[in-house]
């Protein structure tokens, strides 16, 4: 199965290297949108629901959807996304993929997403990995669209986020106000916002009436090699610390 997928342009990839956030508008047409979308439903519909930890208060999640779904699967690798993976992390020989969602954001159920990096939790010993964030329908901003603060991956590793209330990134690092936070963004149904791992986002709380879903597939430095540290979806693997992530888990897109 075939997912088309369009190619980044350059002036995408240089603002993507500049603010740590880009957005591919029509990154996926919408006829194949809609094909995803319906799938989408299915599996979420099939989902444990849960308000335990923090994470599940501000969306709900689908892991690991491209597993058991040949159309995500085809998706995530798809050779034009590993291209454009490979394109805008700074350079990387080749990436792999660490893991596929489906994201739901209810209104009424579930609030803001606080501000936060993805790489602070990761057993990766480099944080070159980032996250294309695609829209499975229309999300307006004030339905939940993602939010940057531009630039701050030029930061470093700011801490972990979700741990306790209160330790979002913006409580923990006042100063990240000085930089410039991207426009509320309306996306439609086929555009994606692709952010770095050390990015700090966050999205508001849904508006709207009817639920925001989105896919995710986040990528990674193929060279990256395990440091070890506790995390659920790597341990037990079987991964050797300080090797790479020699495993089908994290299987590499191919042209
Ligand atoms: O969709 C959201 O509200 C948050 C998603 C997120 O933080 C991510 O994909 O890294």
């Amino acid at each position: 199965m075939d997912i088309p997928v369009r190619h980044a342009t350059d002036d995408e990839v240089r603002f993507f290297h500049r603010h740590g956030w880009v957005r591919l508008a029509r990154l996926v047409p919408p006829d194949t949108v809609t094909a995803l979308r319906e799938r989408a439903m299915d599996h979420l519909r099939a989902r444990e629901r849960g308000a335990a930890t923090l994470v599940d208060q501000a969306f709900g999640q689908s892991r690991d959807v491209a597993d058991g779904d040949e159309a995500f699967r085809a998706l995530a690798l798809a050779p034009a996304m590993g291209r454009n993976a490979v394109r805008l992390l700074h350079s990387v020989r080749d990436v792999r993929v660490q893991v596929t969602n489906l994201l739901v954001k209810e209104p009424g159920e579930h609030g803001a997403t606080e501000f936060h990096q993805d790489f602070p939790w990761m057993p990766m010993d480099r944080s070159a990995m980032l996250t294309v964030w695609l829209a499975l329908a229309d999300v307006p901003a004030d339905m939940g669209s993602l939010r940057f603060y531009s630039g701050s991956h030029r930061h470093g590793v700011l801490g972990r986020s979700f741990t306790r209330a209160g330790d979002d990134q913006l409580t923990q690092h006042p100063w990240l106000k000085e930089l410039e936070l991207s426009p509320p963004l309306d996306l439609e149904a086929g555009d994606a916002t692709v952010h770095h791992a050390l990015t700090v986002h966050g999205a508001p709380a849904n508006r709207r009436e009817s639920t925001r879903l989105s896919f995710t597939v986040t990528y990674f430095d193929a060279d990256a090699l395990y440091t070890g540290t506790p995390y659920k979806q790597t341990d037990g693997l079987g991964l050797e610390v300080n090797r790479p992530f020699d495993h089908p888990r994290f299987p590499c897109p191919r042209p």
